[in-house]
């Protein structure tokens, strides 16, 4: 979009007598004409006259001076000097420039309004500002280049890259997913090679993978694959009837694949004697069973709905999204502890199982999509989904009240867990996993506009500003988890020092941080699996609230993973220890890297309006689906 700039030649020469050109001639005749002058004239001596002369001889001379070498050239006098080439005489311009006077400028707008327009005066420092963020996000689509290449050196066709040993690894059921994860990344940042190199391996494998295939995980395999080809359906232009925006297949390869996927997928539903679907399911059978244990987990169960009513809407087929929303409306009638539940759930019984609560693994996007699924549906307060909306809200509350705490010394806002439910003890532990809450909550407050918007709007209330001031403060929290270790990466799970708990010895080895005897990191909880989740919320923060600390940050964490985990021959991997100098690495480059993380930096970094929130809903995977569909 071009921006006008308010100092322009345009602005300069628009019709309004203070800025209008005037010839010398006509400046000459006015001064003598004018009421005043005239008088002045009348009752002027000789003397005075020959001095006015004198006066004007001499800015004559000085005006028709050549410019020395040694002097400082103004952008004014190259603007004007441009201007005077094209007249005849120098001095005759430097004359003419000399009666015309500065035009007079309208006023400069106040540094914090630069963002939105390129004076001339602000050139330099706005193109600097927006240079570096693209430079940057440039870095991070050359980060996901160099993932992508180690992964098809070594793993193409396996769902994960081991990029110390070269070698691929079927982690998820084998459809590979780094390939879907990494699809719809591709297509954002405009990376044909690897949309060309991904789309031809989906057409070619992918469906014939689905059909043979044996064991695959419901959740993760609807969030990864399901998701994945949702997305690249969408993005490649598939509902717009488009052949294909991209480079790979057409968008309809990606639908019937992910038909494909979904048809198998609905047996965990229709499989279980409740609402619950069970947790895994064979696909060249389309046969589903629990897990070992019998249960599933909740975070998976009620994480399923958006993709599967994406699904009903573009295949026009309601079966799916019917299912998954099953899962939902039966939740609703379940008993909570102010809006939390339990990490586990039975498909038999369809209750929950446990009373530990906790917003960490297994927990996580129950939150996440209570929130997403009704802004998927077109956010309204008399939706049929809006109860999900107020499960939300409750949730929230709950979280606030009986979740957050702060650390000593410093006064670190996080969120700790209740392992056995609301009447045991509090533990001050905090999965890297929690870290997607301040990216969840700011969405819920403005539904996805700016804080600018939203207020303007008059759509924040108390509750949701308390949960936009909350969501702000764990941000910080998120990132100091990586500040305050030696690597500048987080660990996968920090406890917090409180009046109640405090353990010695185990610090994250950045002695430098102001929080370093706030965080603790126990020595099974050191690695690093690439996560996204930090970013995920600081790319939300920044939308919503503009602050530009979260790019900032964004950028901390993206260098520690360049300096850390970048792999020469190709790919990231995990870290073991990132508490240690130099971190041992672990021999896995997760499909969320490519699929997330990477994603949610480039987006960080990027124009705003690049998939906006008002229009799109995130998977908890990041492939992005639009909001409101239905015609
Ligand atoms: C992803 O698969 C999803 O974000 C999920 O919701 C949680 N775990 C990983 C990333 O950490």
């Amino acid at each position: 979009m071009s921006k006008s700039l308010p100092y322009s030649r345009k602005d300069v020469d628009y019709d309004n007598a203070k800025f209008r050109h005037r010839s010398f001639f006509k400046v000459i005749t006015q001064s003598f004409l004018t009421n005043n002058r005239k008088r002045d004239c009348i009752s002027c001596s000789t003397g005075k006259f020959l001095c006015l002369i004198l006066i004007f001889g001499v800015a004559y001379l000085v005006l028709t001076h050549k410019t020395s070498p040694g002097h400082v050239v103004s952008r004014d006098q190259v603007i004007g000097m441009t201007e005077e080439h094209s007249n005849s005489t120098i001095g005759a311009s430097r004359l003419k420039k000399f009666w015309r006077r500065a035009p007079r400028l309208p006023p400069q707008l106040p540094p914090d309004t630069k963002g939105s327009n390129t004076s001339i005066d602000h050139v330099p420092a706005t193109l600097d500002v927006k240079a570096l963020w693209i430079t940057r996000q440039q870095k991070v689509k050359e980060a996901f280049i160099h993932a992508w290449s180690g992964y098809k050196k070594y793993a193409m066709g396996y769902d994960e890259l081991m990029p110390v040993s070269h070698h691929g690894i079927d982690g998820l059921g084998g459809l590979g997913a780094t390939v879907v994860d990494a699809l719809d990344t591709a297509m954002i940042m405009g990376v044909d090679e690897v949309v060309a190199d991904a789309g031809s391996w989906v057409e070619e494998h992918l469906s014939e993978r689905i059909s043979k295939k044996g064991q695959v995980n419901l959740f993760e395999t609807t969030i990864r694959v399901l998701g994945g080809l949702l997305s690249a359906y969408h993005l490649s232009g598939g509902e717009k009837g488009l052949n294909s925006t991209h480079a790979g297949p057409k968008p309809a390869v990606y639908l019937e694949t992910a038909k494909n996927l979904g048809d198998r997928l609905l047996s965990a539903f229709t499989s279980s004697p409740t609402p619950i679907p069970f947790s895994d399911v064979v696909l060249h059978d389309s046969s589903a069973h629990p897990a070992p244990g019998g249960l599933s987990s909740t975070s998976e169960v009620s994480t399923l709905q958006l993709e599967f009513n994406y699904l009903s809407t573009v295949t026009g087929d309601e079966k799916y999204g019917l299912e998954a929303m099953k899962v939902m409306e039966h939740m609703k009638t379940l008993p909570k502890v102010e809006g939390l539940v339990p990490i586990y759930i039975s498909p038999h019984s369809g209750q929950f199982s446990g009373d530990n609560i906790r917003l960490g693994s297994r927990g996580d996007s129950y939150y996440e999509y209570l929130l997403k699924v009704w802004l998927q549906s077109g956010p309204s307060s008399d939706n049929n989904t809006s109860y999900l909306y107020e499960m939300y809200k409750e949730a929230m509350t709950g979280v606030r009240h009986l979740l957050v705490q702060k650390s000593v010394p410093n006064g670190l806002v996080f969120v700790g867990e209740l392992p056995y439910g609301s009447n045991g003890g509090f533990s001050p532990k905090m999965d890297h996993l929690v870290c997607f809450l301040p990216g969840t909550l700011a969405l819920g407050a403005t539904k996805g506009l700016t804080k600018k918007q939203a207020m303007g709007n008059n759509m924040l209330n108390l509750e949701d500003l308390e949960n936009l001031k909350l969501a702000e403060d764990l941000a910080k929290t998120c990132f100091e988890m990586y500040s305050v270790t030696s690597t500048g990466l987080a660990p996968e799970i920090a406890y917090f020092h409180t009046e109640e708990f405090s353990e010695q010895g185990h610090d994250g080895g950045n002695k430098s941080s102001e929080y370093i005897n706030d965080i603790i990191i126990k020595p099974a909880d050191r690695h690093n699996l690439l996560r996204p989740e930090t970013v995920e919320s600081f790319f939300v923060l920044y939308r919503i609230t503009e602050d530009l600390k979260y790019r900032e940050w964004g950028w901390q964490i993206f260098e520690a993973f360049e300096k850390y985990t970048k792999v020469d021959t190709g790919g990231y991997c995990s870290l073991d220890d990132v508490t240690s100098i130099p971190p041992p690495k672990r021999d896995k480059m997760e499909t969320f890297f490519l699929g997330e993380t990477l994603k949610y930096l480039y987006l960080l970094f990027g124009d705003s309006s690049h998939i906006p929130l008002d229009k799109f809903v995130f998977n908890t995977e990041a492939h992005p689906i639009p909001i409101n569909l239905k015609k």
